[in-house]
């Protein structure tokens, strides 16, 4: 296969104006007749139409009525003896394919019975021929005819215009959009399920009706799916006045899916993971999930829809901005200022211990792209995450009215186009001249061309007589696959300064007449220098607050200063970060040393100062939490250029213990405190108390493993017993398993027992075990054992994901062995997967993305493993393009 190249973009040489399609459902054979209007493009030089293909069976051609002569090139249907000049021309192609067939869930597939699409991004052309890229956009027509008995809802995009019954048990219904669109936001369901309904008036009095369908005995567990589409419409109202433009506005829900949700045109389709959740099958993480992905497919109904993109090299376009929104949802959502500083240092989380290893990898690249072999492979939380980013940059850089206005200009100009990231911050520089970002327009867009993850280098000097205070700031980027030279970016750095006692100092750049307690200082050049004045004391500096900047902050912080910013740091983000710097900096202390682990790695003050935020009188419970969880062993190993998985594993666990022991009292009072939350409700103050609490029964759980008084783990067992939510019964049976109690065993029996025919609830049974603190190598045997389990199926992705992801992605101490075993299996389950479902297994590929760090002989056996998948011959596209780059 050959890398598609952004350089090389055409526009289409045909357009396609309007699209009707006719479907006759059968799972095993199912016959498609795809009627077009199309016409020459006539802005470029006449060719002939070539019409993408897939796996499809290509049974008649005709053109304007008539047969015609056509040739296959690979793949593609071309078509080379069109009617010149301008005029329409009718084509008319006729395919069949088996969607029973089809376990790579692109195209049309079966799932439990019921047909569900996945198009993009090139799904569509496993359906019919077609010009398959997202600037082909056409207005459509569906009719679906299927068994009655077996299909009695069929859907498709916009509105429903006629249905009724055929000959033999046959029904049929038809839908038109009333929007163009391109090909990849094109879906169908046909099948048995039943929906929640909810009709709704806009802003503007038009009425709306909003159904979530799923199978019938999961109706219960759509309320707070319903609930968060109305939310969703809400907000985009009030937030950016973009109001629903479709009558009826549908979700589906489905078992079977590659990745979280599809944003089709009124008709997303969801993995159940993300519609089902109830009280006592879904905790408190998966009901903010739901809100947040429901309001995710929903944003994207203006920024990924009505206005799309131009070719996939785009896809952050839609996907960073469509994060930024989901993001910024979430946080109105949850209201308090210290839930909203929660939700993003969940969301920094993520970038750093996803996104930074990326764009330090084999998989580094640009947000936006500038080659790609296989397009799936390109979803990635660079695209999602740092794209999200970037467009929070210019929401700061324009300020929050500024971007509003942005938007709007975005739209005003662009609405019904397939255009590029390039648009979208033109638009936003233009709507706000006077903003930093217009200023520095150009060299802003180099977040969109330029990967890898800058450094923000920090020195500040205070000089007492003169009362100043000299901050530099310098940039540098690490060389990445193909970018040996980086350019400056523009970085903006909020700051703030804090007196030896904690307060915030005001801020008077040198010459300014007013001063601040927080500022923005935008890096543009590669050094520069702010001069404070009026500065009455020796500050210690609060820099990249909010994390204004995806970058990584150096700054030579003494313990003390850390210290004074975790007890009084105003802005919540840092206080946070100051102490993941101290928990980051003896971690790495000790893994670098020679000596055997200790048992104190943790100084007594950062133990003191963690217990003060425990017993804090104020701060939330949510908040707690993130300061009391330490650095996850991915973020330690990526601050590392050696890795020992096992040593790095040991470290945080000695850490982990040693909290565990010395605030023993106050986990007590913390569980005691915060581990009755009443009437089950997810908001995030009670959802903080549940997991402040989850984490406290952890501790207690570990302690007493260690000093053998197993009082804790049978309160653990009766908590898991009696837990009136999932969430707390969850984290209940994790406390047991984790810290290997005795109880664990019959817990998970009970477990399984209690919600066996729950398959969400299933998947948690298999994570769970999978994700365990290896206990002499326990792991992996029980991981295979668990394969044989007749719940186990490696074709359901959920599944898949649930055991194998969770043993070789999230499970670091078990998966790196010193005998292989992990890799070994890890290579084993890539071939496998590959065979059935090429998305799911190029995933998994990738948990191998950082081997090169690997000290040995993790890094020779890792090579080996990854050089045994990457020597199949016919492997995907998607997994060669990943073992290949990782061996690259
Ligand atoms: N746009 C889809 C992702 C499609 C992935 C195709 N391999 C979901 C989303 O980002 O909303
Ligand atoms: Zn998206």
């Amino acid at each position: 296969a050959t890398a598609i190249q952004r350089a090389d973009y055409q526009a289409p040489a045909w357009w396609i104006d309007t699209v009707d399609l006719t479907f006759d459902l059968d799972p095993a054979k199912t016959r498609v007749l795809n009627k077009m209007r199309i016409r020459r493009n006539a802005d470029v030089p006449a060719q002939a139409l070539r019409l993408d293909g897939d796996e499809l069976n290509l049974a008649r051609v005709m053109v304007n009525g008539a047969g015609t002569s056509f040739k296959m090139d690979g793949s593609q249907l071309v078509l080379e003896n069109l009617p010149e000049g301008n005029e329409p021309v009718e084509l008319e192609i006729f395919t069949t394919c088996t969607p029973d067939k089809n376990t790579k869930l692109m195209g049309l597939y079966v799932s439990e019975g019921t047909f569900f699409t996945q198009c993009e991004s090139e799904g569509f052309r496993r359906i019919t021929y077609f010009l398959d890229r997202p600037d082909v956009m056409a207005m459509y027509t569906v009719t679906l005819r299927a068994n009655k008995d077996a299909f009695p809802v069929l859907l498709s995009n916009g509105n429903l215009v006629d249905s009724g019954d055929l000959e033999d048990g046959r029904h049929f219904a038809k839908w038109v959009d009333p929007h163009k669109k391109p090909s990849y936001l094109f879906a169908l369901v046909a099948g048995k399920l039943v929906a929640r309904e909810q009709k709704i008036k806009s802003r503007a009095g038009k009425d709306h009706l909003l159904q979530v369908f799923v199978r019938p005995g999961d109706l219960e567990k759509t309320e707070h799916a319903m609930n968060s589409l109305m939310h969703s419409v809400a907000w985009d109202e009030a937030r950016f006045g973009l109001s629903l433009d479709l009558d009826r506005f549908m979700i589906v829900a489905t078992s079977d899916f590659n990745m979280g949700a599809m944003e089709n045109k009124g008709l997303n389709i969801f993995n159940t993971k993300y519609v089902l959740a109830s009280q006592s099958t879904a905790t408190d993480v998966d009901f903010a999930n739901v809100e947040s992905v429901v309001g995710h497919e929903y944003f994207h109904n203006w920024t990924g829809n009505r206005i799309t993109c131009r070719d996939w090299f785009q896809l952050s376009l839609k996907e960073g901005l469509t994060v930024f929104r989901d993001q910024e949802f979430s946080m109105d959502m949850a209201g308090t200022p210290s839930a909203r500083a929660v939700k993003r240092i969940e969301d920094v989380r993520v970038l750093r211990t996803v996104q930074f290893p990326e764009d330090a990898g084999p998989m580094a690249h640009p947000v936006r792209p500038d080659s790609y072999i296989e397009i799936n492979n390109f979803y990635t939380v660079t695209i999602y995450e740092k794209g999200a980013e970037v467009v929070r940059m210019q929401h700061n850089l324009v300020g929050r009215e500024g971007f509003a206005k942005g938007m709007k200009l975005y739209f005003a100009r662009h609405d019904g186009q397939a255009v590029t990231c390039d648009d979208f911050v033109q638009a936003m520089a233009d709507a706000n001249p006077a903003s930093p970002l217009a200023q520095h327009l150009e060299q802003f867009k180099r977040w969109y061309s330029q990967a890898g993850t800058p450094t923000v280098k920090a020195v500040a000097q205070y000089d007492a007589a003169a009362q100043t205070y000299t901050l530099t700031l310098s940039q540098s980027c690490a060389a990445t696959a193909g970018q040996v030279e980086k350019q400056p970016f523009v970085i903006p750095v909020e700051m703030g300064l804090l007196g030896q006692d904690g307060s915030a100092l005001p801020l008077q750049l040198q010459g300014d007449s007013a001063s601040t307690l927080s500022k923005t200082l935008v890096l543009t050049q590669a050094e520069q220098t702010w001069v404070f004045s009026n500065v009455a004391q020796s500050p210690v500096p609060s820099l990249l607050r909010g994390f204004s900047a995806p970058v990584v902050l150096q700054y030579d912080f003494n313990d003390a200063e850390l210290l004074t910013q975790l007890a009084h740091d105003s802005d919540s983000f840092n206080r946070w970060e100051a102490g993941q710097r101290l928990a980051v900096r003896y971690a790495l202390q000790a893994i670098q040393s020679d000596a055997p682990v200790a048992a104190n790695v943790l100084p007594a003050a950062f133990v003191h100062a963690l217990r003060d935020v425990l017993r804090h009188p104020t701060l939330d419970a949510a908040y707690k939490d993130l300061v009391l969880a330490l650095p996850s062993e991915a973020y330690m190993a990526e601050q590392l250029d050696v890795v020992d998985p096992q040593r790095i594993h040991a470290v945080r666990e000695s850490m982990r213990l040693q909290l565990a022991q010395s605030l023993q009292a106050d986990w007590a009072w913390a569980l005691e405190t915060y581990g009755d939350t009443g009437a089950y409700r997810p908001d995030p103050v009670s959802s903080g108390k549940r997991a402040l609490a989850g984490s406290a029964l952890l501790m207690l759980c570990l302690a007493a493993q260690v000093s053998g008084d197993t009082v804790w783990h049978g309160k653990a067992y009766q908590r898991f017993k009696d837990a009136g939510n999932m969430t707390d019964r969850f984290n209940a049976l994790s406390a047991l398993v984790h810290s290997g109690a005795e109880l664990a065993k019959p817990a998970l029996e009970r477990f399984h027992t209690l919600f066996k025919n729950e398959p969400l609830v299933i998947d948690k049974w298999f994570a769970l075990q999978a994700g365990t603190c290896d206990r002499g190598g326990n792991v992996l045997p029980a991981v295979k054992q668990l394969m044989k389990h007749p719940d186990f199926s490696l074709k359901n992705p959920n599944r898949a994901r649930s055991l194998i992801f969770s043993y070789c992605s999230a499970n670091p101490g078990a998966f790196h062995r010193a005998d292989a075993a992990g890799y070994v299996f890890w290579s084993e389950r890539v071939l496998e997967l590959d065979a059935i479902n090429p998305q799911v297994a190029s995933r998994l590929a990738r948990g191998m993305d950082r081997w090169s760090k690997l000290a040995q002989p993790y890094r020779t056996a890792a090579r080996e493993a990854i050089a045994r998948v990457a020597a199949k011959p016919d492997l995907s596209n998607d997994v060669r393009e990943i073992v290949t780059r990782a061996l690259g």
